[in-house]
């Protein structure tokens, strides 16, 4: 068959290799999140361009997916890796009426979102670190970079941005990274069906979070824990402690047992486990 009239059918049976707003959008039937989906085929980064535009008045529950970013951004200057195609890159913009100390429960928020949508479309085991990891079987698929802008002492919007491995090749990913792909061991995850979940999951989690506070995501976030009991260090930026995980507080801080018997609230640092 001539290729013309293969690439017509295919377009009309099949999804397309890329994202298409069209696709992401189409019967999503969300109330907030995804309201309306922007996507691109590069961008240095999609929390740099939701800022922006959040800048400029985008409305809340604004989508934005790129196939790839030039540079991709990890908290505290650090780097995204993501490969074109094979990823997930989204922020949403977000503008809930909470004071600043409340923004780590958007991060808690997605991270149970990322790991639900996941678990449903791959049927893989999901575990959050805290903060804004996503790890199967140990390895980091996703990462979650939250954002805000400030008006006065309240928050005038924030960029949730969200990572995620879907069929990358490790090769092409940092040492701890992971791939959907790999873990399911298939040949391929639908990122449309993935991204189309994770839109979904977030629009149900910041919904209740807006109506009825976060009793519920923190404990679902608990329930996913890779850290509960377990001994961690936790670098902080000027000074690291070690000690026992043993919780979050109402505000999304991690609460470590020191060895003196101190409970220290922990609201950003990096961790890790010791044993
Ligand atoms: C994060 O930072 O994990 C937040 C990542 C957020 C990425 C999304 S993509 C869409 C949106 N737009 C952006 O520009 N960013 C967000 P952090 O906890 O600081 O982790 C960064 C560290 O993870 C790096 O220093 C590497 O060690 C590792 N890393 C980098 N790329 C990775 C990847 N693709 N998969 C797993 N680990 C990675």
């Amino acid at each position: 068959m001539d290729e013309g009239i293969l690439r017509f059918f295919r377009s009309r049976t099949e999804p397309s290799a890329e994202l298409t707003s069209d696709e992401l959008s189409h019967n999503l039937d969300t109330k907030i999140v995804g309201r309306k989906i922007l996507s691109f085929a590069l961008v240095d980064s999609t929390n740099t361009a939701a800022f922006s535009l959040a800048e400029k008045g985008a409305a809340e529950g604004t989508a934005i997916f790129s196939e790839e970013q030039k540079q991709g951004k990890g908290r505290l200057g650090r780097n995204w890796s993501s490969p074109r195609h094979t990823g997930i890159y989204l922020s949403l913009i977000l503008r809930p009426q909470i004071p600043p100390d409340k923004a780590a429960l958007i991060t808690l928020l997605a991270a149970v979102s990322c790991a639900e949508a996941i678990r449903k479309v791959t049927g893989l085991r999901t575990q959050i670190k805290w903060p804004n990891d996503i790890l199967v079987n140990s390895k980091k698929v996703c990462g979650i970079l939250t954002e805000m802008q400030l008006e006065g002492d309240k928050v005038k919007f924030i960029v949730l941005g969200i990572g995620i491995n879907v069929n990358s090749q490790i090769s092409k990913l940092p040492d701890g990274a992971g791939s959907l792909r790999q873990e399911a061991k298939k040949t391929q995850v639908s990122r449309l069906e993935l991204a189309r979940e994770l839109l979904r999951q977030l629009d149900q989690a910041y919904l209740y979070f807006k109506h009825k506070g976060s009793s519920k995501i923190i404990t679902q976030w608990k329930n996913l824990s890779a850290l509960s009991g377990k001994r961690v260090k936790v670098f902080l930026s000027q000074e690291t402690v070690e000690g026992q995980a043993q919780d979050i507080d109402q505000q999304g801080a991690l609460i470590v047992r020191l060895d003196n018997g101190f409970k220290e609230h922990i609201v950003a640092g990096d961790v890790v486990r010791v044993r």
